[in-house]
């Protein structure tokens, strides 16, 4: 629980590029908001905004396994965003196709291994499928870990944590007394997952919006009003600065608010 902030000093700059030194986080969580906006703003449809954010995912994957970053969870599609167009989800729902075929090849260059975390079973088949085949192709890979949250909601996580313990209790393989914190987390998605060490959120939005309610208790919050689309290596440096600053002003204290 006490884990060790990890060091790590980034690499492979490009020329011009501002060095990233220090504390880098471990675990950087991204609500990526802001996409339809980003559209609509230039009078194209909603879903040219998602396509293109599409490719901020393969620009910021492949920047922070550059710096190090261990585990990258992006918050893809809500079970709320089921209640969108029907259109709109259609698209959707084919990203993860055109993405991993387009991107897949690089990703498994770059030793990234590919998972996800929320109702799996209820997305469309084809969606299923393509995004299986790159759980299964980058499973032995030990890079950065890219956690894609697809049909994803904090507390349909939690309440079915809660029925499994329940149904534990209920056989006679846990008691009451074993139920501590440590046995809620072992039944999150997460369970094999280090904390976020830092959430950010695009678009000026400032809500979690049903996002890992329970692992982000520790976490640092970036708020930023770029579009995802628009968001950068830069914006991703800038995020990364202020979650040093405000590390640092702790004279050293690892864990200042446990
Ligand atoms: C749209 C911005 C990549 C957010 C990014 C199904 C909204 C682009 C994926 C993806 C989406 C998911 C799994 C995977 C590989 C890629 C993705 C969705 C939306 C929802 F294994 N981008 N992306 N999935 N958008």
């Amino acid at each position: 629980m006490f884990k060790k902030l990890f060091t790590q000093k980034q690499s492979q700059l490009e020329d011009g590029e501002l060095a990233v030194t220090g504390t880098v986080p471990s675990h950087i969580a991204i609500i990526m908001d802001g996409n339809g906006r980003w559209a609509t703003k230039r009078a194209l449809p909603r879903i040219a905004g998602h396509h293109e954010g599409m490719k901020t995912v393969r620009k910021i994957t492949r920047y922070a396994n550059d710096l190090g970053v261990k585990v990258l969870t992006l918050y893809a599609f809500s079970t709320e965003n089921w209640s969108r167009p029907k259109k709109e989800v259609e698209f959707l729902m084919r990203l993860p196709e055109e993405f991993l075929g387009t991107y897949l090849p690089e990703l498994i260059e770059q030793n990234v291994r590919v998972q996800t975390m929320g109702d799996f079973a209820s997305l469309p088949e084809h969606t299923q499928r393509a995004v299986q085949k790159a759980v299964d192709s980058t499973r032995e890979n030990t890079g950065l870990i890219l956690n894609f949250a697809l049909n994803y909601g904090s507390r349909a996580e939690i309440l079915h944590a809660v029925k499994a313990i329940t149904q534990a209790v209920n056989d006679g393989k846990l008691s009451p007394s074993d139920i501590t914190e440590q046995c809620i987390t072992e039944h999150l998605m997460t369970r094999d997952l280090i904390e976020p060490d830092l959430l950010i959120r695009t678009s000026g939005e400032v809500r979690l919006s049903n996002f890992m309610l329970w692992q982000l208790a520790y976490t640092e919050f970036w708020f930023t009003d770029v579009l995802w689309p628009d968001f950068d290596e830069n914006c991703l440096r800038e995020a990364i600065q202020v979650y040093q600053t405000r590390s640092r002003r702790y004279g050293g204290l690892e864990e200042p608010t446990k």
